[in-house]
This record gives structure tokens, C-alpha cells and sequence, in this order.
């Protein structure tokens, strides 16, 4: 008898159970579960992440997400702090803790935390700067072209180069960079005056150099000041003549813009020298050449004509 009340009783006792464990209730909701992601690790001179936020919720009535900073450096950025995903920048060395908050329309919420972990990159104790170098020679640039193109020379030993920035230093406010974030660009709109254009390079730690680039822009009057250097010792090798002084032995100081000819034993036409590097210079193989520097040292150099010894110069200015 009494086995039977107690079978009576336990089937009585499951039925109710699994009747109850089917049945839900109109208004039932469950808390959203917030999940604020994998800890993040920021190797400074990074300074910027993204988090990434998820959460569940078995009704799929979140209304809404929120990221806040628990502990950690003060300096930082959220792009959005109500998204999942957000673009965080402005880190500093250091730990941050965040917080993302999910609530439910019925404001259940559940909350988690991730860190962010901002170490500066052990590759960078022993980095070093960058190394850049520009020619020294004067670049030239007669009117009316009024363009040239900037380059410079730029290495370093880690091979983490991040940025390369033009600037001008000094000279007339007329100018336009093509692109002064590279290591070579063209300057365009240039006019008469002398220019002083920089390059810096910095890498990934932060350590930069500098190099200079001189730009001259002029043109010879039309009727210039002459100036004729006679039967001069030029030097030879193999098959190219050589002739090297300083302009400013010839020309007075202040003059900034020249042109130098040569002219051959017995010819009667001043022959002009392209400047070294120039278009012109790349296409006349047999124009006589010469290169300028900051100092006022001139290179003239002519190559192979087999019936000049030591040709005249002319500086016309
Ligand atoms: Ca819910
Ligand atoms: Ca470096």
C-alpha cells in the first residue's frame, strides 16, 4: 500500500516536473551574456587596437552595448564606445582594463572584462636612427621650367623606416610637393629664388634624420656679365676632361643663378654645359657637363672630343 502511494506520488511529482520544464512562461527573458574578447597585446610605438565585443542572448533583445575603461593609463580613444567593434587609439605604455556592458530591453545585463596590454616592442632597445644623405651639388633649374624632382638617399639597419617628410626650409613661398610623404617627389611651381628643401625619415622607434636638398631657380639676363677663363690646365682621364675651381673666384658673391660654356681650340660657338643630372644630360653624351655645389665648388667635365685639349670656359651670369 504504501509502495503504491509512493509510486502514485513520485509519477505525480515527474509529471508535474516535466510539464512545468516544457512550459514557459508569456514573459520569461534571460540576461544577455557579455563577451568582451581575447586579451589584446599592443607592441608600442603602436598606439592603437580594435576591440571586439560579442554577446548572446537567447531572446535577441539587446538595446544596448557599452565599453568603459575600469582601470589603466588615462590617455586612450574609443572611436564608439556603444559599438561591438570599435577602433581604440591613443594608447600609452601601460595595462588597461575595459569593460563592455550588454543590456536587454527588459535591462538585464551582464557585463566582461578584456585587457589591453601596451608594451613598447623589444625590438626597439637597441634601435637605430635612420641614415639619410642628399647630394650636396646644387640643382639648377632654369626658367621657365619651374619643376624638378627631390630625392635623397635613405637607409637603416632595422629596416623599420615608417615616414618620409618633405619640407622647405627656406626660399620663396611658391611650391607644390606631388608628394611630400615619399622618398622621392616631385616639386612643381617653383619660382626665382633659392630653395632649401628637407627630407626627414623616422622609423618605428621614433628616431629620425634629416637631409638637405638645394634648389636654385634664375636665369641668365639677356644680356648677362661674362666672365672668360682662358686656356685653363683641365685634367684628363681616360677619355673624359676635367676642369674643377670655384665660381665665386670668378663671380661675386650674391649670384645665384649661372651658366658655364666651353668652346674648343679654334671654334667660334660657346657650347653651354647641361647641368650634371639633368635631362639634357642623360641625352647629349657629348655636352660638355658640370655640377655645382652649396660652397660654389664647380666640376665642368666634357667627354671625348678628340680636338680639344683645353677649351675656353665662360661663366655668364
Ligand atoms: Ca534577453
Ligand atoms: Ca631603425
Amino acid at each position: 500500500m504504501i509502495m503504491r502511494l509512493l509510486k502514485s506520488l513520485s509519477f505525480l511529482i515527474i509529471s508535474w516536473a516535466v510539464i512545468s520544464g516544457c512550459r514557459k512562461p508569456v514573459n520569461s527573458n534571460t540576461a544577455p551574456v557579455a563577451i568582451a574578447g581575447l586579451d589584446l597585446q599592443v607592441w608600442w610605438p603602436v598606439t592603437s587596437t580594435q576591440l571586439n565585443g560579442s554577446y548572446r542572448d537567447v531572446d535577441h533583445n539587446v538595446k544596448e552595448v557599452s565599453w568603459a575603461k575600469i582601470s589603466g593609463p588615462n590617455s586612450y580613444h574609443l572611436e564608439n564606445k556603444n559599438a561591438l567593434k570599435t577602433n581604440i587609439s591613443g594608447l600609452e605604455i601601460g595595462v588597461y582594463l575595459f569593460e563592455l556592458t550588454v543590456t536587454d530591453t527588459m535591462n538585464l545585463y551582464d557585463k566582461d572584462t578584456m585587457t589591453v596590454t601596451v608594451e613598447r616592442d623589444p625590438g626597439l632597445y637597441n634601435n637605430t636612427a635612420p641614415k639619410v644623405s642628399a647630394s650636396e651639388m646644387i640643382l639648377l633649374l632654369e626658367l621657365p621650367d619651374n619643376e624638378m624632382v627631390l630625392t635623397a638617399a635613405a637607409e637603416d639597419l632595422e629596416n623599420n623606416i615608417t615616414t618620409y617628410k618633405w619640407t622647405k626650409i627656406s626660399g620663396p613661398d611658391s611650391f607644390i610637393f606631388q608628394n611630400e610623404n615619399l622618398l622621392t617627389t616631385r616639386v612643381t611651381g617653383l619660382e626665382k629664388g633659392a630653395y632649401v628643401f628637407e627630407l626627414t625619415v623616422t622609423d618605428l622607434g621614433g628616431l629620425f634624420d634629416t637631409a638637405s636638398v638645394q634648389v636654385i631657380v634664375g636665369e641668365v639676363p639677356v644680356n648677362p656679365t661674362e666672365v672668360i677663363i682662358k686656356n685653363p690646365s683641365w685634367d684628363s682621364w681616360e677619355n673624359d676632361y676635367f676642369f674643377g675651381f670655384n665660381i665665386y673666384d670668378y663671380v661675386p658673391a650674391g649670384v645665384f643663378f649661372l651658366k658655364p660654356y666651353i668652346q674648343g681650340e679654334s671654334a667660334n660657338e660657346w657650347i653651354p654645359a647641361v647641368l650634371y643630372g639633368s635631362t639634357a644630360d642623360s641625352t647629349g653624351n657629348f655636352l660638355p657637363k658640370y655640377s655645382l655645389q652649396g660652397n660654389g665648388e664647380c666640376w665642368l667635365w666634357y667627354q671625348g672630343s678628340p680636338t680639344w685639349k683645353s677649351p675656353d670656359i665662360k661663366i655668364a651670369y
